[in-house]
């Protein structure tokens, strides 16, 4: 069996220490150590200069070899193009969307440096599978330098829709670049069809009824591939002491409220504004019901780098206080807003207590969290979770109540529809929810992918 090579942005393998970690890093955790192989990518450390100094430690099973980046590279490529140019394009904000051609060029020099750094590690029979958008180019810099093994790519944010994407003025060089892996997944379909879009009207590509795109003389593989949650990890997490302990805790201060739970990133694609602007529509056009809730947001701040960030924080303070200030009473708070991360068995506790998941973000490439609170619900008494339409998680979900996250009235209803919904109802949408994250989780993904990278002929001399 081929050995694998993981290449991302962030290298996070799992340490061993159970539910410390993330679904994406336990699960490529488990094919590393299950194939053998390395996980290469940025440190998250600054050096001086760029020497390509590789650092290896071995973990579990697990080799991950890591660089340190100099200033300039951090700022143009992860800071720069990274987070404020692909990032908010490819959520359908090109109002955010920086275009700086000092990004573009940081983007691929440092792409470029990655290349050099990581063929001396890989091996004739090795497979490559390369994550997300820091990475576009970076197959593509693999095969100019000879490579000519499997290379796979994995998208974990939305495709945007082709006229968006036409506004970035490097989209054709990016799209072209992509053409040198073997196989490109998709979240969903959407994402897919929006790929197969611009690569068909912007680069005259020809798609077949398997989904292979041909463009001049290159063939690449393009599937839907949803990722999943670790959802029997995160079931059995729930019922940890911990969580336990945690959900008890929770569950008292509430005092027989029914608890709405949201948890992100403090990321604008997560909606987050919109959200605490349905949920106080819920208490305005709910009078009677406003007392019975208690809405607990947990927002742990992410990429403090860029100023964007920094705004959204701002935002979203003054919203939770005047909202609080506004509906309080003696007794009451609506809006409990924490700016902080806890551990995964904490935060599995507090999904276990809360009657209501409440995810809506405006535009997602899946959404790990909606899988999550599933995973850990009361199969006696689940809660109900209430999603966005425009989240990749809604196509495999539909048994979620979904909504528009753009519309106050939407999510207020939602809310209303779930309080007031009956316990076989909750059960039975529950119980073909639990189905679909538990046969469709982390590792389902992960095998669903490395198969169709395995299955396309090796690249010819
Ligand atoms: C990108 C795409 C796609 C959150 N707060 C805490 C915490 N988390 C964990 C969650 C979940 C993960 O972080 C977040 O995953 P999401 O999928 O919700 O979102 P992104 O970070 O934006 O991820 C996304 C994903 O990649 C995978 O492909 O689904 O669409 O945007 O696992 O539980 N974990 C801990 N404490 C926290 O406070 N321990």
């Amino acid at each position: 069996m081929s050995r694998l090579i993981v290449i991302s942005n962030r290298v996070t393998a799992a340490t061993g220490e159970g539910g410390a970690q993330g679904g994406l890093a336990v699960a490529l955790t488990a094919a590393l150590r299950e194939s053998g192989g390395i996980w290469f990518g940025w440190s998250g450390e600054q050096t001086d200069q760029f020497t390509g100094h590789i650092n290896f430690t071995r973990n579990d099973g697990v080799t991950t070899a890591t660089i340190d980046l100099e200033e300039q590279d951090i700022d143009e490529y992860y800071n720069g193009y990274a987070n404020r140019t692909l990032w908010p394009l490819f959520h359908y904000r090109i109002d955010l969307a920086e275009y700086e051609r000092d990004f573009a060029l940081g983007y691929q020099r440092t792409n470029e440096r990655f290349a050099e750094t990581v063929i001396p590690l890989i091996e004739p029979d090795d497979a490559i599978w390369v994550q997300d958008y820091h990475m576009f180019p970076l197959g593509d810099e693999l095969r100019k330098r000879g490579v000519r093994n499997r290379i796979g790519f994995f998208l974990h944010i939305p495709w945007p829709p082709r006229r968006l994407l036409t506004t970035l003025p490097e989209a054709q060089t990016l799209v072209e670049a992509l053409l040198g892996y073997d196989v490109i997944g998709f979240h969903t379909h959407e994402w897919l069809d929006s790929f197969g879009d611009y690569a068909r009207d912007e680069l005259g590509g020809v798609i077949d009824e398997n989904n292979v795109l041909t463009v001049g003389g290159r063939q690449v593989q393009l599937i839907a591939c949803p990722i999943g949650s670790d959802a029997a990890e995160f079931a059995a997490l729930a019922a940890s002491p911990r969580a336990r302990e945690t959900h008890e805790r929770v569950h008292n201060s509430v005092v027989g409220r029914a608890l709405i739970v949201g948890v992100d990133r403090l990321d604008y694609s997560k909606g987050l504004e919109e959200r605490f602007l349905g949920y106080e529509r819920f208490l305005i056009d709910n009078p009677g019901e406003r007392k019975e809730v208690t809405f607990l947001q947990i927002a742990p701040p992410s990429r403090g780098g860029v100023e964007t960030y920094q705004r959204i924080r701002n935002t979203l303070e003054g919203l939770a206080g005047r909202i609080n200030g506004e509906h309080a009473g003696l007794d009451w708070v609506p809006i409990r807003y924490v700016n902080q991360g806890y551990p995964r068995d904490v935060l599995a506790g507090v999904f276990r207590a809360s009657r209501i998941g409440l995810v809506t973000p405006l535009r997602d490439g899946m959404n790990l969290v909606a899988k999550e609170y599933v995973a850990a619900q009361n199969p006696a008494d689940p809660g109900v979770l209430i999603l966005s339409r425009f989240a990749g998680a809604a196509e495999q979900m539909p048994e979620a109540l979904l909504v528009n996250p753009h519309s106050a009235e939407e999510i207020s209803d939602a809310i209303g529809r779930a309080l007031a919904m009956p316990l076989d109802e909750r059960i039975r949408r529950w119980q073909i929810l639990m189905e679909g994250v538990t046969n469709q989780d982390v590792i389902w993904w992960r095998k669903k992918f490395t198969d169709a990278l395995m299955a396309v002929p090796l690249t010819e001399e």
